[in-house]
């Protein structure tokens, strides 16, 4: 291995080299899942953007194609940037994408298949009739862009662009019988003051209760709606849980979700311009998020590369109904090489264990851990609203009562890096607050980093004393699900001493409770094919 590709994944989603950004238009067709992504054919920092396309069998190993999409036109001269697929009852497949026009206006185009007996879906054609949707009088031309997949209603099409005015985030709700003329709704479905631009949006159906997913033109009593906004002034992806009033096309939240900043996110780290699809296959909703890149530009030009995807996670709503659940997909199972069990095993405090006998630097580890006992959590202060400043107040090495318990992975042996993924539990008046941690500040002893320590509150309830955590380590990616997934954390992290075979994985406790492993399983993971 060159030195230089030590923080290469190894079953994460890349293309060999240069940057990549969004996922767009992921879908199922005809036994075959595609997925194309922003790319830059001509280096490892953003600009040149086309369409790159891969397919696969599993969305584990994929067989990367030609781009899909290119600028080649008057209407995208400048760009293709983000859009989504829609498979039309007949069967056939249809983009709608933003491209760049000479102006540099954002307008919406779509695209279909050249051959749809190519099960690849290899060529793609950009009609003349292009655009479809032009930001009309009072929409700002260089905010208007990412259309959705679009749902069926009453005789109609209809699909969503993210867009602005002024600071208040907006999504323009626009109409069309055949999906060629598009007329904009009086209203936006949703709009939110303060928000700035919202990039990407995605709005789906949940089912209120089970894990199944549905097709995007579901509405019924027995749903609700999920509204996803990239807001692009903090980078993170919110959502809120809400109501589609299908009659008068307007979607409103429930008062459990907050639009904005102080919102629910997808994922407390680095994880953004994500989309959903409906996998007919399986039925489920599947969730693609684009993870940045945290070194220098520099660092990307010598590795030669930018970005990846997140593992594909399935999504559905808690059965608490206030936010949606997250699992990596089943399918990556099929990776998990070598294992090692421990059961029943104790952490008293202070102590760090090591897992022994995997590739630690490329694994997945799924942990249930146990609290014998809740009495002594520390109390919680209700300005502690900000769980990130939380948990850079109270890291892995801060001493607690019930927690900091957790994983130390990427560790170098003398622990002179490691990124700790962890717990802490605290007493609020009436319940406990859980405080689930990613904390790259320790992950390297390189300088010039961006080592947040990314952390999100865990809305459980302890009446079992459990807390479970599945943690995806991959070189330089460690995305953890809290509690079955009710929070997801993805840092990006690059280690210069627990790299490869120098990586180790320990559990640890440095709180003053014994926790009881109650089960660990870890697992080498080995490398898929991946676009070679
Ligand atoms: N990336 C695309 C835009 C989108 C942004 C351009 C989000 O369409 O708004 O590469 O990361």
């Amino acid at each position: 291995v060159s030195i230089r590709q030590i923080h290469r994944t190894g079953y994460h989603f890349q293309p060999p080299k240069n940057w990549i950004n969004d996922p767009n238009a992921p879908m199922y067709y005809n036994g075959i899942y595609h997925f194309f992504y922003q790319y830059n054919p001509k280096g490892a920092v953003w600009g040149n953007i086309v369409w790159a396309h891969s397919v696969s069998k599993d969305m584990i190993n994929w067989e990367a194609l030609e781009p899909a999409l290119y600028p080649s036109q008057h209407f995208d001269i400048n760009g293709c940037w983000s859009g989504s697929a829609t498979v039309l009852p007949s069967n056939k497949p249809i983009i709608l994408y933003t491209g760049l026009d000479p102006k540099d206006r954002q307008i919406q185009n779509y695209a279909v298949p050249a051959n749809l007996s190519d099960p690849y879906l290899r060529k793609w054609i950009k009609p003349g009739n292009n655009p479809v949707v032009d930001p009309e009088q009072g929409v700002n031309a260089s905010a208007f862009r990412d259309p959705t997949t679009a749902w069926w209603l009453n005789g109609h099409w209809r699909m969503l662009v993210g867009s602005k005015r002024s600071h208040r985030g907006v999504a323009y709700l626009y109409r069309s019988r055949d999906f060629i003329y598009w007329t904009k709704a009086k209203h936006p479905l949703h709009s939110a003051p303060h928000t700035g631009m919202w990039e990407c949006p995605d709005f789906y159906p949940v089912l209120l209760s089970g894990k199944e997913g549905l097709d995007l033109s579901v509405v019924g009593k027995h749903v609700k709606h999920v509204l996803k906004v990239s807001l692009d002034v903090t980078r993170y992806d919110y959502y809120t849980v809400g109501t589609y009033l299908s009659d008068k096309d307007r979607y409103v939240p429930d008062n459990t979700s907050v639009d904005g900043w102080a919102g629910l996110r997808y994922d407390y780290g680095n994880f953004y311009a994500s989309k959903t699809f409906f996998d007919p296959a399986k039925k489920r909703r599947i969730l693609w998020g684009w993870v940045n890149e945290s070194d220098t530009t520099e660092d990307d030009v010598k590795k030669g590369w930018a970005g990846l995807q997140a593992i594909p996670r399935t999504v559905w709503l808690d059965p608490n109904q206030r936010q949606l659940m997250q699992w990596p997909i089943e399918e990556l199972e099929t990776l998990r090489g070598k294992t090692v069990k421990w059961s029943h095993r104790q952490l008293k405090t202070g102590e760090h264990i090591e897992v022994k006998g995997i590739t630690a630097a490329q694994a997945d580890v799924d942990v249930i851990f146990h609290i014998p006992s809740l009495d002594k959590a520390e109390p919680f202060d209700h300005s502690w609203t900000d769980a990130q400043e939380l948990c850079a107040r109270k890291g892995s090495k801060v001493k607690g009562e019930v927690g900091p318990f957790g994983l130390l992975t990427l560790a170098s042996k003398n622990l002179e890096e490691y990124t700790p993924v962890f717990f802490r539990v605290f007493q609020a008046s009436k319940k406990h607050v859980v405080l689930l941690c990613s904390d790259a500040r320790s992950s390297s002893l390189k300088d010039g980093l961006y080592k947040p320590s990314f952390a999100g509150f865990v809305d459980v309830d302890l009446a079992d004393k459990k807390l479970s955590l599945r943690t995806l380590i991959d070189h330089s990616v460690v995305e953890s699900f809290g509690a079955g997934g009710k929070t997801c954390i993805t840092s990006r992290v690059y280690p210069t001493l627990a790299v490869l075979d120098n990586a180790h994985l320990y559990a640890f406790n440095h709180g003053t409770e014994t926790i009881n492993v109650e089960n660990l399983n870890a697992w080498s993971m080995r490398k898929p094919r991946m676009n070679t």
